[in-house]
């Protein structure tokens, strides 16, 4: 009866509801963050503001943007984590990002977590001693060309200087590329300040350093922001070359240091998670004149969408119709995985609240099986991410976000080169190509549908009592809480033991996933303990 009325409640009650047991305070900062859609005319969100104290959110760290998601997939740079031994190690392949070295001679530092381990006595006393025999022990060991040292929050609080560090290693090392990153825990209000940091740190100490042009297509691109968790890169890396078309450098899902210093020979950035890499894209059209476009390739539409807009980019007919010739071919797998697992998905409701772009690409794939997505948020979008990048000149700068060094990019001496006229561009957007433009997540969800930024517990909860969503996509934080009240959970960070779901290949994995996890009645069957045995229950007398 009560489950009955509860179900009864509109996706506009939920604030109401939320907002009342928060206190008078919280509950009027929380309120801008949770907003009712509506597509046609984008509401203002709150978002990258400071957690409030207190409670439980779902974000992570400064230096897990930086050293655990952007440089970390790099297989033959060394990373260092310059900390105590827990953010090392927790920040040791987690995430489930693959790499594949052509030869097993390779340079393969992933499977190893370096960090200097400081203690007691290095807080004290200062670590970059320690740090300065690290990088010489990892010197020896490895001989490895590039290391890089990532900052964890003592770090900062003492004061040592990482760069310094840098410095003094490459005069003592010479040949070897040495540079660190100011990435401390605490830097920014979450992740997101890491990508900043690390984009900066790519573009000062890596891209652009090595002219060599190699590889047998013509059609050059670069794909940023995908990170090749579960494999994706490696699905993302065989659909382009049966296209024909040269992948230069990947940000940095299976990616090496050389990816990364000639990235600036591609001619054509498609930016997949442009919360994490928009930087980049945006730096290396102003040094290099490589124009970039927004992509997707999470869903197979999606996909197929992607690719003709490098078609339609490069305007070739022999590559576009080469294009349409692999859509067609793939199509005919992904149609019959789509049918069959649509059966079961057919009218099942998603929630999504993860990171930064995932909780708004993955709502394609759950499209294509039929299924609405109630609720969604980031942990750490900005308002673009949620309204689109035309809201960026409005949006107010903060002392969290002057917090991170702004580095001035001026067009290369030698290698700027603008890859199309002014005039083809234009004729290139008047055909629906857009450029440097994202429009974010809201505008493609249904109205009246929920976005929260950075979701706390008690609102996930809520969430879940209230709406009974078919699957819930976040991460394993959340996974088991979500479990215990019966609806199963799919993480989205990691993919559980999944994947890859990027491209045509990822669709048909994702569907399968699905329709084997969201039909599920396992977990409504879970009963704790306290709720189906009968209970002594007492009050204390006084
Ligand atoms: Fe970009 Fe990512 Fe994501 Fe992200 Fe992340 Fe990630 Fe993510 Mo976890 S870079 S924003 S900081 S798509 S690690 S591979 S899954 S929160 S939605």
């Amino acid at each position: 009866m009560e489950e009955n009325s509860k179900k009864k409640l509109q996706m506009d009650d939920f604030k109401d509801i939320v907002l009342a047991a928060y206190p008078k305070k919280v509950a009027k900062k929380r309120s801008k963050s949770i907003i009712l859609n509506d597509p046609d005319s984008i509401p203002q969100i709150q978002a990258n503001v400071r957690t409030i104290p207190g409670i439980i959110t779902q974000r992570g760290c400064t230096y897990a943007g930086c050293k655990g998601v952007v440089l970390g997939p790099t297989r033959d740079i060394i990373s260092i984590t310059h900390g105590p031994i827990g953010c090392g190690f927790y920040s040791w392949l987690t995430r489930r990002n693959q790499t594949k070295p052509a030869t097993p001679e390779e340079e393969n530092y992933i499977p190893y977590a370096f960090s200097t381990d400081m203690q007691d006595s290095n807080i004290v006393f200062g670590g970059e001693e320690k740090l300065k025999q690290a990088i010489r022990e990892a010197n020896e060991l490895f001989h490895p060309k590039a290391i890089a040292i990532f900052s964890t929050c003592p770090v900062g609080l003492i004061g040592d200087d990482v760069h310094r560090v840098a410095r003094h290693m490459m005069e003592e090392l010479p040949g070897v590329n040495i540079f660190g990153f100011s990435c401390e825990g605490y830097r920014g209000v979450s992740q997101s300040a890491g990508h900043h940091i690390a984009n900066n740190g790519l573009f000062k100490n890596l891209i652009g350093r090595d002219d060599t042009v190699e590889g047998k297509f013509k059609f050059r691109i670069n794909v940023l922001g995908e990170y090749n968790i579960g494999g994706d890169a490696f699905a993302i890396e065989a659909l382009l070359e049966k296209c024909g078309i040269q992948l230069v450098a990947t940000m940095s899902g299976n990616s090496t240091r050389k990816q990364f210093e000639t990235a600036h020979t591609a001619d054509l950035n498609l930016v997949m998670c442009h919360r994490s890499i928009n930087y980049v894209a945006e730096m290396m059209e102003t040094a290099f004149g490589i124009p970039w476009i927004k992509a997707n390739l999470i869903g197979a539409e999606a996909t197929a969408k992607t690719l003709r807009k490098i078609g339609q980019y490069f305007g070739n007919k022999d590559l576009s119709d080469r294009i349409e010739e692999v859509i067609a071919e793939e199509m005919i797998a992904v149609s019959a995985a789509r049918e069959k697992a649509t059966l079961k998905t057919k009218g099942k409701l998603a929630m999504l609240f993860v990171g930064g772009s995932r909780a708004h690409h993955y709502q394609e794939l759950f499209d294509e099986l039929g299924m609405r997505t109630l609720s969604a948020g980031y942990e750490f979008g900005h308002r673009d991410d949620y309204e689109g990048r035309r809201v960026i000149p409005s949006i107010q700068i903060d002392a969290d976000s002057r917090n991170i060094e702004e580095i001035t990019v001026t067009k290369d001496a030698l290698r700027y080169a603008p890859r199309k006229t002014e005039a083809e561009l234009n004729d290139l957007k008047s055909k629906g190509l857009e450029f440097n433009g994202y429009d974010g997540m809201m505008k493609e969800m249904a109205k009246g549908t929920l976005v929260i930024d950075d979701l706390s517990h008690y609102e996930m909860e809520k969430l879940v009592e209230m709406y009974h969503p078919d699957v819930f996509c976040a991460g394993v934080k959340e996974k088991y809480c979500v479990q215990k009240m019966g609806i199963p959970l799919k993480q989205l960070h990691n993919y559980d033991s999944g994947g890859p779901y990027a491209a045509f290949e990822g669709a048909i994995n994702f569907y399968k996933d699905i329709e084997m996890i969201a039909c599920s009645t396992i977990f409504k069957q879970m009963k704790a303990p306290w709720e189906c045995e009968e209970m002594v229950e007492a009050e204390y007398a006084y």
